[in-house]
């Protein structure tokens, strides 16, 4: 059994520090063999605590060495504090002190890539949520803020290049090869925004006037082989800067703005004031090693991260708990700086989808948890979709509800009186109460409850009176220590429709019972009701659609994300029915209806492409699964086979014309519009190959000899690779390798192309890449690309019959956990979900979890996620 015991940490039981740290100087020695870290804490009693006996509360890792302690220069023996688990208390200390503590720390040893850590031979470190405390003793909670001045020494020739927050006051050298910097941040902030970086890198520099005329420099840093992938990040910043200024009056307040990319990282980027630190994976770009996707997450993750500025820097969290104040908040912010800069309508599209499939999962799932969870175990397993994505969503709905000018008051107000704080989600619903006049009490609910509601709506038609009533019931499925809900208050954005589509309502019904009925007046003939339009709450919806009111819909509701979603509401239905004609032995077929339609939206050529794009993509596997009571892999599996290859053989000409019509040899350019046009390119040969004719193949090969950009060769390796052209895709995977071998983040599509390849044989051949040289199990790059792409995006070899592809995440899972707890638990995250499945898998499933809870010292990061899953 498990021996270590992982405590609970409950939002109840918050207190505010009794101990204020106002200044914190930091010294780093870094060397190769270690690095000692001298910390020096000017100490205040908190003068809004009462209780003046509290211990001083410091926070460092079990495993950290403690060289040194001392108050006002007095060594502290063993005897005069106490360590406990990850805790040192100091009793009896004095109003004001300050406080000398030395660290010896090993970062080349640090796997964990949390604290101070080597990538790829340059220091740098990772403090979100409690990494800070792995590099000292602090009180490392997010609402403990400081002013910090640190100084980093370091071997020139090794390190030329020593960047802390802030702005560089002083540097030197002190013989022996060595020099230093100092550097200071004027703006007091919690540790978790500390951040350092040594290395040899090389460096983009821009320039930027803030609105006032402040002018920022702007630095972007890089391995030197990578200096030619930094102009989109740049760009992409600039823009950002400009758009927070124009939407929500915000300036940057530095002189200096920093990105560092790094190739180990166990998430996106990371938001330390003044001085970012990304994964590689979400600041490089280039157009031959960078496909379309690859630049819009450039563009979203530098936007995000520089809007935490005020979101999160300004403004942050008092605890944990709160912690999708800023991730959503921010989440939102990025999404519509994204919407202004691409398809407003595209990027709904993307954001709802993959809340409809992840996010929906994981609240239906062991770990489901409110936007602000009540308790954890382990903070880390808590930046979840829940909290960044359908946190986005719940201010989205402020937004919403408000309207754009009140949302934008209550935005500045919110800024105006927390600047310099740190706050919780209470605090920002205040300020939207504050300047709305309104008591968003129950709205408050949206935090409290996990769960995603689910309407029903029906309808009714008085032709005698020209009445249209809808009528909707709201409820929410019980969750993990939640069984009843309460009704939440939910905007509803609908429009309704004559027969013949025009327009005769449109507006927004606010939800606040759990069974309500509106009446809408004057309506001629029964219209078709177009629901939640731009998906204006994260919900599910259910109303007896007709499926020609979905086509109808399909081709004239004026809001474009109704649109798509009448659509993937129809193939959802069909792919639903061919599932039960599989299950039941019955052959399976493609109506007519669907083909027509599908016909009409590939021949339009005045629609935007990115928009027929989505449309003829048909839902995930992933999603299927999702909606399923019981989830059949080989039943979903099979289906939206049958259907992808039934609608592209009865379209073959007309696939192959939107091929043509969007292969028009112009040069690479990221814009929105070229890379609507790659995307129906691409989706038109997928189509064809899907055929499984030879002629489809050549052009699919000629397009991945021919294309002068990723986006294009990706998408035609990809093709060949998970087709049954064995021998092309094994001479192309290999072709691929030798031209892409030195290019890291290539590699990582490499592999996650082989991995969620699902033609036989994947596991066996998952298991030979993961000893091939360039898959690296301490990156968590390849890590996801292999291991998580393998169990999320291959799920007919992930669960195959025998419970292979369990047992080999399990596997994998208790090695990580050694070496990385955050992301074991992470990869962890498919086989939790196992009661959705049938029973043998599910059986199999679960017997791995056991296995896993089975072993001794587990980390509290994978502990929590398995024993959660397994109640
Ligand atoms: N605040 C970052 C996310 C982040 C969280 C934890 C990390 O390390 C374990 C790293 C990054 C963001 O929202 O971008
Ligand atoms: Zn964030």
């Amino acid at each position: 059994m498990s021996s270590k015991q992982h405590e609970t940490i409950y939002l109840e039981d918050y207190q505010p520090p009794a101990w204020l740290i106002s200044h914190t100087e930091l010294r780093f020695e870094l060397e190769e063999e270690q690095t000692l870290v001298r910390a020096q804490l000017s100490v205040q009693a908190n003068p809004l605590v009462s209780d003046k006996r509290r211990p001083l509360e410091l926070f460092g890792d079990v495993d950290m060495e403690l060289c040194r302690l001392s108050i006002d220069g007095e060594i502290l023996e063993a005897c005069d504090y106490q360590r406990k688990g990850d805790r040192l208390l100091i009793e009896n200390v004095p109003e004001s002190f300050t406080l000398e503590c030395v660290t010896r720390l090993l970062p080349h040893e640090n796997t964990a890539l949390e604290g101070l850590y080597k990538s790829d031979g340059m220091f740098c470190t990772q403090c979100e949520a409690e990494g800070f405390r792995r590099i000292t003793f602090f009180p490392d909670r997010p609402d403990v803020m400081s002013i910090f001045r640190t100084t980093l020494v370091a071997d020139k020739a090794l390190y030329p290049v020593l960047l802390s927050n802030g702005n560089p006051i002083e540097s030197g050298e002190d013989g022996e090869g060595r020099h230093w910097v100092t550097w200071d941040d004027p703006w007091p902030k919690p540790s978790y925004l500390f951040a350092l970086v040594a290395g040899d890198l090389a460096m983009l520099e821009d320039r930027y006037t803030t609105t006032s005329g402040r002018e920022v420099a702007l630095r972007i840093y890089a391995e030197p082989k990578d200096l030619d992938k930094l102009d989109y990040a740049m760009q992409s910043l600039k823009n950002a800067m400009r758009w927070d200024e124009d939407v929500y009056g915000r300036e940057y307040d530095l002189d200096i703005y920093m990105i560092v990319a790094v190739d180990f990282f166990n998430m996106g980027a990371m938001e330390n004031k003044g001085l970012n630190i990304f994964n590689t994976s979400c600041v490089l770009a280039h157009p031959k090693t960078t496909t379309d996707q690859g630049f819009q997450r450039v563009e979203g993750v530098v936007a995000h991260e520089y809007f935490h500025n005020w979101s999160g820097n300004r403004v942050t969290c008092r605890d944990w708990f709160q912690l999708s104040l800023k991730e959503g908040f921010t989440v939102f912010r990025d999404a519509e700086f994204s919407a202004d800069m691409n398809s407003r309508t595209v990027k709904r599209i993307e954001d709802v989808s993959l809340l409809r499939t992840a996010q929906f999962a994981e609240d239906a799932g062991p770990m489901a948890h409110p936007v602000r969870p009540e308790s954890y175990m382990e903070i880390s397993n808590f930046y979840t979709l829940t909290v960044y994505e359908k946190g986005a969503e719940v201010v989205r709905m402020l937004h919403t509800l408000l309207g754009a000018d009140l949302f934008r008051k209550g935005s500045d107000l919110y800024f105006e009186r927390h600047d310099g704080q740190a706050v919780t989600t209470d605090d920002f619903v205040a300020a939207m109460e504050a300047v709305s006049g309104r008591d968003l009490g129950q709205f408050k609910r949206w935090y409290s409850q996990a769960g995603t509601p689910r309407l029903e709506v029906s309808d009714s038609y008085n032709p005698e009176t020209c009445e249209y009533t809808l009528t909707v019931r709201q409820s929410c499925p019980p969750s993990p220590g939640q069984d009843h809900k309460q009704p939440y208050l939910i905007p509803l954005n609908i429009g309704l429709l004559a027969e013949d589509g025009q327009e005769l309502y449109s507006g927004m019904l606010e939800l606040t019972k759990e069974i309500q009925q509106f009446r809408f007046d004057n309506i001629a003939s029964r219209p078709v009701p177009s629901l939640l339009r731009g998906f204006s709450a994260p919900v599910k919806l259910e109303y007896d659609y007709s499926d020609e009111q979905l086509l109808m819909l399909l081709s004239n509701d004026p809001d474009g994300f109704n649109r798509w979603d009448a659509g993937q509401r129809l193939c959802i239905r069909l792919l639903q029915q061919q599932m039960q004609r599989y299950r039941d032995g019955v052959p399976m077929t493609c109506p007519e209806t669907l083909v027509t339609a599908w016909r009409q939206l590939l021949l339009d050529e005045s629609l935007d492409p990115a928009m027929v794009t989505q449309c003829l993509r048909l839902p995930s596997e992933a999603q299927l699964a999702e909606l399923a009571g019981v989830i059949d892999v080989a039943a979903i599996h099979d289906a939206r086979e049958f259907m992808r290859k039934a609608l592209a053989e009865a379209l073959e000409q007309e696939w192959l014309m939107a091929y043509q019509r969007c292969d028009t040899g112009e040069a690479y350019s990221p814009d929105a519009e070229s890379t609507g046009r790659r995307s129906l390119k691409n989706l038109a040969l997928a189509y064809l190959m899907a055929t499984g004719r030879e002629p489809w193949l050549e052009l699919t090969r000629q397009q991945y000899e021919q294309s002068d950009n990723m986006t294009d060769q990706l998408a035609a390796l990809s093709l060949v690779a998970h087709s049954e052209f064995r021998e092309t895709a094994e001479e192309l995977l290999q072709e691929f390798y030798q031209q892409w071998q030195h290019e890291s983040l290539v590699m990582n599509q490499w592999l996650a192309v082989q991995a969620s390849d699902p033609t036989e044989g994947a596991l066996e051949r998952v298991k030979e890449l993961a000893q091939h040289p360039i898959f690296d199990a301490r990156n968590p790059n390849k890590l996801r690309s292999l291991i998580g792409s393998f169990c999320a995006q291959n799920l007919s070899s992930f669960h195959a019959e025998d419970g292979s592809g369990y047992i080999w995440l399990a596997d994998w899972i208790l090695k990580l956990d050694k070496q990385n707890p955050q992301v074991a638990a992470r990869l962890l995250t498919p086989l939790t979900r196992w009661k959705r499945y049938t029973a043998e898998r599910g059986s199999l499933m679960r017997a791995q979890l056991q296995r896993i809870i089975d072993t001794n010292e587990l980390s509290a990061d994978v502990y929590e996620v398995v024993s959660k899953s397994l109640i």
